[in-house]
């Protein structure tokens, strides 16, 4: 129904995308006759019953409390918040009515770090959606929502089965008073690589028109060459460019001085003069201890006159702490999250916050009460996603010596599952220090993060240490992203690559050191639109040719997913990652004020071609599904 609304959009039907090959191609512009929605739907639920879902496996369906949403007023008016402020002021009225707020600012990451970090990033849409307007109606004086980007857009399609595109216009739609605020992985978009210029462009123009405010922008290695691109087509569109410095090391250790305090202060001016709004400090591992954050604070305020916003993950249990100190230095804001969702991998949580603040002039401006009853919401939600736990059950200081962002620790822990390393998990994190020291202690963020992590379980995959490989890389066949990233595509670390360790790496290949940007072929947008219009058979968005630019095998994968099952994100998520118990009734509203009402019958036995039919009832109707039984 998304696909046909946008057809069906003034936007569209008022050529403000370029729809001429829609004039050259008619024929294709037939849509095909739509299949039973119905059945595909029972074909999902009756494949996951008997099969299980990838990462989880067959199991049980538990039963569930249904989350708590709290009880509001909907027909009562919006209040207003941030989003007004940018919308009347524009984006210096909204910088300057920052400065002019003596409480600290939240941003809230429920949304998306939050879930990142704790879940592997596996919260599904519509539990975002049944929580968006009450959100928006309980805490309006949220600086801002983090809700979109970072590793969400890709796992939407690869593991939600659910287009990202529709999730940002759906918050959209019912968060219209608070800023919604995106992590954008500077010219990596939101992948693992570099993309051509024309891409990152086109991404930013189409996420700002379908409602993003603020662009958090970073760089994996710190590469301010590689921000700028990003930063000014983010001020083209009229919104917020936030730069931000990823921290790592520790400045209050005089033995790692490549990360000190003057290296921070020249990059916040950098990041200024190319045209920031605001400064964020990126601490995605955690690692800023509280006096390091106001030694930090207290120098990137008298450096810079744009405000800064702080961010962190409370893995050593020190986040309150270190925000506390930032916010005695004078930081504009800080992120945090819903408490049942907050602390260990994710960020420290705002109730927490509140209290730990009260007497303090500082104290954040938002209803304590609606947060607890947030919290309760998302406490009953977060039990539908215990099977990507990451196991962490306590503060971790051990994150002082990996260093590995929060976003990845859940994330690095399924990939070792995945390729049989999960028994040796505690070896994984020390090699992931030992990469890093070997790589000259780099920058470590999606995807930098992700090549320090490959290559770590590539070493204890294959037994390897950092002699071997010296003596031996000239005959080990490196994983991709590490040869990549030695060769130049991820852009320029901060004193360059180890020389002879590049040199193994790349096995003769000619590193570059110019912005990779410059290298790639500008993606033809239209050409990607035709391509698709001839694969799908059908007319496809803006929206989904930057996906196929960005994520053409997940895309492609997706679409295939969506022939064969419709749209599954009305699923309820525990039917969606357990399919149905025997007897059991659930509804699901496949369009508003259309529901079906599905019920499980039965199970046959697996019959000679090792298929099992599976016998529901749609609407009191009987139906059946041949499944393939794949045990
Ligand atoms: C991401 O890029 O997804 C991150 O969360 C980095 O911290
Ligand atoms: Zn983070």
């Amino acid at each position: 129904p998304f696909l046909e609304n946008v057809v069906k959009h003034k936007d569209f039907l008022s050529g403000k995308y370029n729809t001429s090959f829609i004039d050259t191609t008619p024929e294709l512009f037939v849509f095909p006759i739509r299949k039973d929605r119905g059945t595909k739907m029972l074909t999902y639920i009756g494949n996951v019953t008997v099969n299980g879902f990838p990462g989880i496996g067959k199991k049980k369906k538990p039963v569930f409390d249904k989350p708590v949403i709290p009880k509001i007023k909907y027909s009562e008016k919006m209040p207003n918040g941030t989003k007004q402020i940018l919308d009347q002021h524009g984006a210096e009225g909204l910088i300057s009515w920052i400065k002019d707020q003596k409480q600290v600012l939240l941003t809230d990451t429920t949304f998306r770090d939050s879930h990142q970090s704790l879940l592997a990033t596996r919260v599904r849409s519509t539990d975002l959606v049944h929580i968006a307007e009450p959100t928006a109606r309980l805490i309006p004086n949220l600086f801002s929502l983090e809700m979109w980007g970072g590793a969400t857009f890709d796992v939407a399609y690869r593991f939600l089965k659910e287009d990202p595109w529709d999730r940002l216009l759906t918050i959209r739609q019912k968060s219209p008073n608070v800023l919604l605020q995106m992590l954008l992985r500077a010219s990596n978009a939101v992948g693992y690589k570099n993309y051509p210029d024309n891409v990152i462009k086109e991404f930013v123009e189409k996420s700002a028109y379908a409602g993003i405010d603020v662009f958090r922008i970073f760089d994996s290695l710190n590469w301010v060459k590689g921000m700028s691109l990003a930063i000014d087509a983010v001020r083209d569109t009229g919104k917020i460019a936030e730069a931000a410095i990823c921290y790592t090391g520790d400045i209050l250790d005089p033995s790692r001085q490549k990360y000190n305090l003057d290296y921070y202060r020249d990059m916040a001016k950098e990041l200024e003069q190319a045209g920031a709004h605001i400064l964020a400090i990126k601490d995605m591992a955690g690692l800023l201890k509280p006096q390091a954050a106001y030694n930090l604070i207290t120098t990137l305020k008298e450096a810079v006159s744009i405000p800064i916003h702080l961010h962190t993950h409370d893995t050593s249990g020190n986040g309150i702490y270190t925000y506390a100190r930032a916010i005695d230095a004078g930081v504009d804001i800080v992120d945090v999250a819903v408490s049942s969702m907050a602390g260990l991998t994710s960020q420290p949580s705002a109730n927490t916050l509140y209290h730990a603040l009260e007497g303090n002039e500082r104290q954040p401006d938002v209803d304590i009460h609606a947060y607890e009853k947030l919290s309760q919401y998302w406490e009953g939600v977060r039990k539908y996603y215990s099977d990507f736990e990451s196991g962490m059950n306590a503060p971790h200081s051990e994150i002082y010596m990996h260093e590995m962002p929060g976003g990845q620790y859940s994330n690095l822990q399924q990939q070792a599952k995945a390729v049989g390393l999960s028994e040796k998990w505690d070896e994984v994190k020390v090699m992931y220090r030992r990469v890093n020291d070997l790589f000259g202690d780099i920058v470590k963020v999606t995807p930098s993060s992700k090549v320090v992590g490959d290559m770590a379980l590539f070493m204890v995959q294959n037994n390897l240490n950092e002699d071997d490989i010296y003596e031996r890389g000239e005959s080990l066949d490196f994983p991709d992203s590490v040869i990549e990233m030695f060769e130049g595509y991820l852009g320029q670390p901060h004193g360059g690559f180890p020389k002879e360790l590049q040199k193994i790496i790349l096995k003769g290949r000619t590193p570059f050191v110019e912005r990779p940007g410059e290298r790639l072929e500008p993606v033809n947008f239209q050409t990607i639109k035709e391509d698709l219009f001839h694969s799908l058979g059908r007319q496809v968005t803006s929206f989904e040719a930057i996906a196929q630019a960005l994520y053409p095998k997940v895309f492609s994968e997706y679409c295939k997913t969506y022939e064969a099952y419709g749209n599954i994100a009305v699923l309820d998520t525990p039917t969606f990652f357990y399919g149905m118990r025997l007897g059991e009734e659930i509804e699901v509203e496949i369009e508003q004020g259309k529901t079906l009402i599905v019920k499980l019958v039965s199970i046959g036995e697996p019959q000679a071609d090792g298929t099992r039919i599976v016998y529901f009832e749609l609407n009191g109707q009987p139906r059946e599904v041949i499944i393939k039984d794949e045990n």
